[in-house]
């Protein structure tokens, strides 16, 4: 059986924790944290390196998640920046010897560079799809041999600005054989872990291609993927694709691609993902309940892909908003913990389906029914379906009374 702590899998997210200055669209740099500042990059990420497993053993935290370039400098070619790349994963090897914290995924940061600016597999610009590839596989890669749980693709570019410059058909196809390649390659080199996608419907193209996870799921479906890419969903994203974050959640499990979670806050306030740190409990027990009804994790788990406030120039503040973050998460697994246990959830689920269980009902989804066969039944019988209650409101104050 799964303990607890196997619903929580906790993961620090290394750009936003170390990396990202506190810098938004209107104004730059808030933290001056001194890892950021010398003139030697890679002296300087050997720094952030120290900082950043000082905090997972503060923290107590089991795992922690990357981009190639939140944890190593571009250099002037693709081949000085993945050196650069597997310089850094040397001094994490090395770290991660002693220290209890396990690489929960890593991924290519294909948004940043102007090179980008078009899209990464999506490029109208065939250069621009080999060099993604290319700095996918050290990625991929690199993430294998730190023994990464999962490996994940967020396509943040994977988008248009404008339908009136865009072959749309032409860029899902580029998309597809770009998402084909790197599920070969996973193999080809016994990468075992699971391979996300992490969808996002705009933000910051006008419209992406990976919206939400249904959108995700056609897109696998006509790649023939279906079966070898999960989905890595963020509460903010499914927030800003019109859902709330059990939704997403729920509906990944239902087409079985349900994978990993990016833990934030489900803010609709803003119509921009603030990748504010969870404080609500009781949103947060809605999606651990859809988590458990899922059968939790196998190789995910909840990255905080958080960042503290730019205001917050305090390290000290990064570890307060996690631990406080994790105290949200585990409070609200105890009580999705409580509904599960208590299984008056499930039963009000189980008796409004109950119809289901007669022969003659379960007959009609068997795959040799037909319309036929069904009229002359509903006929026979004199069918005449009344109304049900679905008494939504008790259901809600039952969750209410859960909350402690
Ligand atoms: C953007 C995101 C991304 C992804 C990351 C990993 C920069 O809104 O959430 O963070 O999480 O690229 O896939
Ligand atoms: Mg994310
Ligand atoms: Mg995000």
């Amino acid at each position: 059986g799964k303990r607890m702590e196997d619903h929580l899998r906790f993961a620090v997210a290394y750009w936003h924790s170390f990396t990202w200055p506190g810098g938004d669209p209107f104004g730059g740099e808030t933290f001056l944290r001194p890892w950021m500042h010398g003139t030697d990059e890679l002296a300087l990420a050997r720094a952030k390196a120290d900082v950043a497993f000082e905090l997972f053993d503060i923290l107590d935290v089991p795992f922690f998640a990357f981009h190639d370039r939140d944890i190593a400098p571009e250099g002037k070619t693709l081949a000085e920046s993945n050196a650069n790349v597997r310089a850094i994963a040397e001094i994490f090897a090395r770290k991660m010897e002693t220290s209890k914290t396990k690489l929960l995924w890593g991924t290519a940061n294909l948004f940043s560079n102007r090179r980008f600016m078009s899209g990464a597999a999506t490029n109208p610009d065939p250069d621009v799809f080999a060099y993604s590839a290319a700095q996918v596989k050290n990625v991929l890669e690199v993430t294998h041999e730190l023994g990464g749980e999962n490996y994940v693709l967020w396509g943040g570019r994977e988008g248009y600005e404008t339908l009136l410059n865009t072959d749309l058909k032409r860029e899902l196809d580029q998309m597809g054989r770009f998402l084909n390649l790197v599920v070969e390659h996973k193999h080809k080199i016994g990468f075992k872990g699971t391979i996300l996608i992490e969808p996002k419907p705009q933000e910051p193209t006008k419209h992406q291609y990976d919206f939400d996870v249904s959108t995700v799921y056609g897109l696998l479906c006509r790649a023939g993927l279906e079966k070898e890419v999960k989905v890595n969903i963020e509460a903010n994203h499914a927030t800003l694709a019109g859902h709330s974050f059990e939704h997403e959640i729920a509906m990944a499990a239902a087409l079985g691609i349900f994978g990993s979670i990016d833990m934030n806050k489900g803010d609709a306030q803003s119509g921009w993902d603030t990748d504010q740190f969870p404080t609500n409990v009781e949103d947060t027990a809605l999606a651990m309940y859809e988590i458990l009804r899922a059968g939790g994790y196998t190789t995910g788990g909840t990255n905080f892909d958080a960042k503290v406030r730019r205001q917050s120039i305090e390290p000290e503040d990064l570890v307060i908003a996690h631990a406080a973050a994790m105290d949200v998460c585990a409070r609200a697994l105890l009580i999705a913990a409580d509904m599960i246990e208590d299984g008056a959830l499930q039963k009000a689920v189980d008796d409004r389906y109950a119809g289901w269980e007669a022969p003659a009902n379960k007959a009609m989804l068997a795959a040799d029914s037909s319309l036929d066969a069904i009229a002359a039944r509903v006929e026979a019988e004199g069918l005449d379906p009344q109304p049900r209650s679905g008494r939504q409101e008790r259901l809600e104050a039952l969750v209410g009374s859960y909350l402690r």
